[in-house]
């Protein structure tokens, strides 16, 4: 499959959103839309996008960029209106340290809705689908790139009204969840000893950070558990300190679940 990025940037970490709705109408989908028409080749279609691989059961590439075309079932039915995701990752030429991976929102009778492209991906990983804001539609988290323990994700929401995806921001932690409140805090592990933990508030269009706390270990015990812990308010968003003080987001953010880091 040829993946014709156009005007990608090659430096810096911008991000470029392809969103074409019914824009590549003339262009294939897997190769297959132009023969999409008649009831046997729908069928056609649909046993191609089927034989994709699931991108969730998929091991982690074992190079960096060595991964392969894969699929996504947020709907998880095969009714002819039902959505599939198309996961295709572009060849990277030699010398070049990152790609572009396509996501194509497409029926299973090949009629694609949306193209979204996140461009110079570090690292090709695989999807998984996860409602992260709670709304009740499964979005995709998309991992950019690995470190030593943190991943960076790209949130691709799905939109509530409608099958479209939009991208909503980044994140990079070791893992996320959301808090009582209907933040999402981002656990990422700062050091040996020390933890940060990020919340956002995740009910508008876009990700908006509000806190970011700080979690070291400062006693341990036998066999280096960590027997206390002592948690800083590191930085707020201007909103989130408009309705209360520093002490008091301090005890709140710190005391939420999120920040028990070194719980086993
Ligand atoms: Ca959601």
């Amino acid at each position: 499959m040829n993946m014709t990025m156009q005007d990608t940037p090659r430096h810096g970490r911008s991000i470029r959103l392809a969103i074409s709705v019914l824009a590549l109408g003339g262009l294939a989908l897997l190769g297959l839309s132009a023969c999409s028409r008649s009831g046997v080749n729908k069928q056609a279609t649909l046993e191609r996008i089927l034989a994709l691989p699931l991108c969730n059961e998929l091991e982690r590439p074992a190079e960096v960029f060595d991964a392969l075309d894969c699929r996504l079932d947020p709907d998880g039915t095969r009714d002819p209106t039902d959505v599939k995701l198309l996961f295709s990752y572009a060849p990277v030429e030699a010398g070049a340290n990152t790609g572009d991976i396509t996501m194509r929102l497409a029926k299973l009778d090949g009629t694609e809705l949306q193209a979204l492209t996140e461009a110079d991906v570090p690292m090709y990983l695989y999807p998984y689908l996860e409602d992260f804001d709670g709304d009740g539609a499964l979005d995709v988290i998309l991992p950019r790139e690995v470190g030593n323990v943190n991943t960076v994700m790209a949130l691709l929401k799905r939109q509530k009204e409608g099958q479209q995806y939009t991208r909503f921001g980044e994140i990079n932690g070791v893992g996320f969840q959301r808090t009582a409140e209907g933040y999402l805090a981002v656990q990422a592990r700062s050091s040996a000893a020390s933890w940060g933990v990020s919340f956002y508030d995740v009910t508008g269009p876009a990700l908006v950070p509000l806190a970011l706390i700080q979690i070291a270990a400062s006693e341990t015990g036998e066999g280096g558990a960590v027997t206390a812990t002592k948690c800083t308010l590191e930085d707020i968003s201007a909103a989130a300190l408009a309705t209360q003080t520093p002490e008091a987001a301090q005890a709140k953010f710190c005391g939420d679940p999120a920040a028990d880091v070194y719980k086993e």
